[in-house]
């Protein structure tokens, strides 16, 4: 199971930690091709040696291996409403996932979606559930 997680970088790293929290839960269910978003460090470092047009291309390609994809939507970020979309074209299982409670204001092409999962959360506890029950859905017969 390939997972594909998104999650704000240029858009702003404010949750930048939460990100990281919920690659570690996913790591339970398959694998995420997209660890590096959880740490700025990795980020700064490949930033500084793959050109744009490498990391869409490198991306994509990602997306297109991933038997699904898991957004974190709260921080707005172009690349991610462009990857939901992508995603979504190729006919992939997709979860976005808002905070509650915060100053930022979610688009309505994400959440007027029918082909996304929408779903709210306010603690990671939340999540784990939101988690579970997307992947006995999507995932039922799991080994890893
Ligand atoms: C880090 C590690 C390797 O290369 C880097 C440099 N930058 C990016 N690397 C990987 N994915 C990226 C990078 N920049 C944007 N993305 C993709 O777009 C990620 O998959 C994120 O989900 C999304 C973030 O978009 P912006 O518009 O917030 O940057």
């Amino acid at each position: 199971m390939n997972i594909y997680f998104c999650g704000s970088i240029r858009g702003g790293r404010d949750l930048a930690e939460t990100y990281e929290k919920m690659i570690g839960l996913l790591g339970n269910y398959g694998k995420v091709l997209t660890e590096h978003l959880g740490s700025d460090e990795v980020i700064e470092s490949k930033d500084r040696v793959l050109t744009d047009r490498e990391i869409h291309d490198r991306d994509l390609q990602w997306i297109v291996e991933s038997d699904l994809l898991v957004a974190e939507v709260t921080v707005p970020s172009l690349g991610v409403g462009y990857e939901i979309g992508r995603a979504i074209e190729m006919g992939k299982p997709v979860l976005c996932l808002f905070r509650s409670g915060n100053e930022y204001a979610l688009s309505a092409m994400i959440a007027g979606s029918d082909r996304v999962e929408m779903k709210y959360y306010q603690s990671l506890e939340e999540v784990k559930d939101l988690f579970d029950a997307f992947f006995s859905v999507h995932a039922p017969h799991r080994t890893s």
